[in-house]
């Protein structure tokens, strides 16, 4: 579907890169079909599985907000495609710098749903460990991750390549960097001056937009007078714009992307198209700013559908298969119910011994204070919190 456009739009020389169409079919594309050649029933029915689950649990964490147990959610539904097909093709040694709403990209790094959970249920100040796991935390300071990426992804070549100096074997496979970003928040100052030093200095980086049309209450048609990926020429490496809420053709670019990386040819940029399906979190109502056939139009669109269909028509996978994913997603959604319900909230002073990886004097002498003044408190039992005066949290 035509994003909605402004009248002073040029029309884009960058074509809009696609595999498998609304109706479940799949086309050749001289670019992106020789990235999926190996993707067969057994490939396709894990894409599906891992967007499947993704939905599920965020369903559930919905659910969860709204009845109080969560301080927020930020929906990912609609960008399912996006999301999984571009971190099916990273490898595990690959580093990703989310955002906010990359649930599926941290699912399949072996992120728990119960583990970013705690993070929207104000337990933790991150909830994994980057480490562990090649993700870096969520940052909901717009654009503030891809900075951060880009020097991360410079600071691996010069390793590489004092490593090459130095006559050491080269590691198997050069790590590469993926940033993931939205559509506001690539007209940050953040994105221009990540995307010139990485060009620069030929960071071996991935900025991957999902340009799902809005960012919040802001249409597309005012972040932009030309698709994002076209941004990329101008900074000097190539940008491919695809169908988001194609997951082959994403899985494709992805892979095409990442290889020209790991080749040393510079940085690469892919907007996927895809769609905000549901609001921008639990504490907007997208009602307020968007027309409903605008919706139903790219509800047309489901990335999840459009696999199904190819599934069924031509793999021959049946109601059995698709019936196995929901149960599994019904059981997944239970548990991770249960888990949240069953968090222990951390106590505040905890949160002093994260601000310092070593003990510092004067976070000690600060922890120290609170803990003070905390203990000029009746003890929770004693409390009266029957009348109005000393009821307020
Ligand atoms: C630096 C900064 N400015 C403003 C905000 C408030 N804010 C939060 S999300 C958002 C919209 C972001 O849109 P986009 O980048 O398209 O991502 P999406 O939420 O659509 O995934 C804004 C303006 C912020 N978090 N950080
Ligand atoms: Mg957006």
């Amino acid at each position: 579907m035509a994003a909605k456009t402004h009248p002073g739009t040029v029309e884009s020389t960058v074509p809009r890169l696609q595999l498998l169409d609304e109706q479940g079919a799949v086309h050749e594309d001289p670019k992106l079909s020789p990235y999926v050649q190996d993707i067969d029933t057994v490939e396709l029915k894990g894409l599906y599985r891992s967007m499947a689950l993704a939905r599920r649990v965020d369903e559930e964490a919905t659910s969860l907000q709204r009845q109080g147990q969560l301080v927020l959610w930020v929906p990912l539904r609609g960008q399912e495609a996006a999301q999984v097909g571009s971190a099916w093709a990273t490898e595990p040694t690959d580093r990703l710098f989310p955002s906010y709403r990359e649930h599926a990209v941290v699912f399949h790094r072996g992120v728990k749903p119960g583990q970013l959970l705690q993070l929207f249920r104000g337990h933790t100040a991150g909830g994994w460990d980057p480490n562990e796991c090649n993700v870096n935390l969520y940052t909901m300071v717009l654009a503030s991750q891809v900075p951060h990426a880009v020097g991360y992804a410079m600071g691996t070549a010069l390793d590489r390549k004092a490593a090459e100096d130095a006559g050491e074997p080269a590691g198997e496979q050069t790590q590469a960097v993926v940033a993931y970003y939205g559509d506001g928040a690539s007209t940050e100052g953040e994105i221009h001056e990540s995307m010139v030093f990485a060009a620069s200095y030929d960071a071996p980086i991935l900025f991957f937009v999902q340009n799902n049309q809005w960012a919040i209450s802001v249409p597309f048609s005012t972040q932009s007078r030309v698709p994002l990926a076209t941004r990329a020429a101008g900074y000097g490496f190539e940008g491919l714009r695809v169908d988001g809420n194609d997951i082959l053709a994403v899985l494709a670019a992805t892979r095409y992307a990442l290889d020209k990386i790991r080749r040393g040819e510079g940085p690469v940029m892919i907007e996927a198209e895809t769609y905000r399906m549901g609001a921008h979190t639990t504490a907007d109502d997208p009602t307020k700013y968007r027309q409903r056939d605008e919706e139903e139009q790219w509800g047309t669109l489901d990335p999840l559908e459009r696999l199904e269909m190819f599934l069924r028509e031509t793999h021959h996978v049946g109601d059995e298969y698709f019936e196995s994913v929901a149960n599994e997603g019904r059981e997944m959604a239970d548990e991770l119910r249960t888990d949240v319900l069953g968090m222990t909230p951390p106590t505040f002073d905890e949160f002093f011994d994260k601000a310092y990886a070593d003990p510092h004097s004067l976070v000690t002498a600060e922890r120290a204070e609170y803990l003070d003044y905390q203990s000029g408190f009746a003890p929770q039992g004693d409390q009266d919190v029957s009348g109005s005066e000393g009821a307020h949290a």
